[in-house]
C-alpha cells in the first residue's frame, strides 16, 4: 500500500511546497521526509533569511499566504512601514510575523545552533512532525549572470522582479558545501522507496540540490526509484520564470526538455494530460512516463497528485 512507502521529497519554492503538503496527506510522518533548497538564502537587514524553508514550514502548516504562496497570511506590516520612514530597505517584503520568524533563525544561528537544528526545530514549533532538512548548512547562494552583471537571487528575483535577461545561474560555495549529514544519510541508505523532485524551478530551485557534491550520482546509483513532477505545462510554467529563463538560456520551453535536464537520475516523470502528445519522446530518453493533472489550484489537486506520485513508485517499484 503506498502510504508504507518510505519517502524524501526535494523541494524548493512555492510550487514544490504545494506538492510537499500533498504528500504530508498521504504518508505518515515517518514516511515522508522534505528535503529544501538554500540557495534562495541570503542576509538581510542583518537577518538571514531562509525563503524555501519558511515557504514550505508554512505551506505544511497552514500559515502561508494563499495568494504570494511564500510569507505568512493575515500579516501586519508594522515594521516594514516604520522601517520606510527611516529610509530602509523596504524592497522585500517582511511581515510583522515572518520578521519573527527570521529574527528567531538569525539568534540562534548567533548562538551557534546549525540551519539543520534551527529549521527542525521550527518545523516542531509549527506542529509538523516530518523531518524537515536543508539542503546543506553550508552557505549556498544562487546568482544570476545578466546582461548587466551578477546579481544576487533575491535581487533577480524581488528586487528585479525576474525582468533581466539570464545569461547563467551560478551556485557560490557549491564546491565546498557539503549536504547535511541527515540529507547524506537518506541519499546513502537503502530503505528508501523513493525520492521525489517536487515540481520547483529546475535551474533555480532544483539545481542547488542536485549540484551538492555527490548528490546527481547517488540518486542515479540509488536503490530508490527517482520520480520528477514537471512543473511545465503545455509549454508553460505554472508558477515563476522558468519559462522565460528556459527561452534565455536557449532551451525548449518544455516538459521532454526538463525531463532531459534530469535524465541521469529520473526513472519516472509526470506530465499533464495536455502534455500526453511528449510521453513517446521522454520514453525515448529512457524515462517512464505517467500522465495526469498536476495542476494543483486546490488541497484535494494537491492530494491527488501526490497519490499519483506513490501510485507510480509503486509501479517502478515491482518493475526494479
Ligand atoms: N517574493 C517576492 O516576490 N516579493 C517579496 O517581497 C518577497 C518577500 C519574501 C519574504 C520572506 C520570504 O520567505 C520569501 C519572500 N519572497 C518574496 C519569496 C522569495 O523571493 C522566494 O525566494 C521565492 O518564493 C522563490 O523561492
Amino acid at each position: 500500500m503506498s502510504k508504507d512507502l518510505n519517502i524524501v521529497a526535494l523541494t524548493g519554492g512555492v510550487g514544490g511546497a504545494k506538492l510537499a503538503l500533498g504528500l504530508t496527506k498521504v504518508l505518515s510522518p515517518e514516511n515522508l521526509s522534505l528535503v529544501v533548497n538554500t540557495g534562495d538564502d541570503f542576509q538581510h537587514l542583518g537577518l538571514h533569511i531562509s525563503p524555501d524553508i519558511d515557504t514550505l514550514l508554512y505551506t505544511l502548516s497552514g500559515l502561508e499566504n494563499p495568494k504570494t504562496g511564500w510569507g505568512r497570511n493575515g500579516e501586519t506590516w508594522s515594521f516594514m512601514s516604520a522601517l520606510k520612514e527611516l529610509g530602509g530597505e523596504t524592497w522585500f517584503q517582511l511581515g510583522d510575523k515572518d520578521l519573527a520568524t527570521n529574527v528567531y533563525r538569525t539568534a540562534a544561528l548567533q548562538a551557534g545552533m546549525s540551519l539543520s537544528d534551527i529549521t527542525q526545530q521550527l518545523a516542531r514549533r509549527r506542529g509538523i512532525n516530518n523531518q524537515i532538512i536543508p539542503m546543506s548548512d553550508d552557505p549556498v547562494r544562487t546568482r544570476i549572470t545578466t546582461d548587466d552583471g551578477i546579481l544576487d537571487f533575491q535581487e533577480y528575483f524581488v528586487k528585479h522582479q525576474c525582468k533581466p535577461a539570464v545569461r547563467e545561474i551560478s551556485f557560490d560555495g557549491i564546491e565546498t558545501a557539503l549536504p547535511t549529514s541527515r540529507f547524506q544519510q537518506l541519499l546513502e541508505s537503502d530503505t528508501i522507496d523513493a525520492f521525489i523532485l517536487c515540481p520547483s524551478n529546475p535551474y533555480l530551485s532544483m539545481e542547488p540540490i542536485l549540484a551538492l557534491p555527490n548528490v546527481r550520482d547517488l540518486l542515479a546509483a540509488s536503490k530508490a526509484c527517482v520520480i520528477g513532477i514537471s512543473p511545465v505545462v503545455a509549454g508553460d510554467s505554472l508558477k515563476g520564470p522558468t519559462s522565460k529563463i528556459m527561452q534565455e538560456l536557449g532551451l525548449a520551453c518544455s516538459s521532454r526538455q526538463i525531463a532531459a535536464h534530469y535524465q541521469d537520475i529520473v526513472d519516472g516523470w509526470i506530465i499533464d494530460d495536455t502534455d500526453t502528445s511528449l510521453t513517446s519522446e521522454i520514453e525515448e530518453l529512457g524515462i517512464a512516463v505517467e500522465n495526469t493533472n498536476v495542476i494543483m489550484r486546490s488541497l484535494q489537486d494537491r492530494i491527488n497528485l501526490a497519490t499519483a506520485t506513490l501510485e507510480m513508485v509503486t509501479a517502478l517499484r515491482r518493475d526494479f
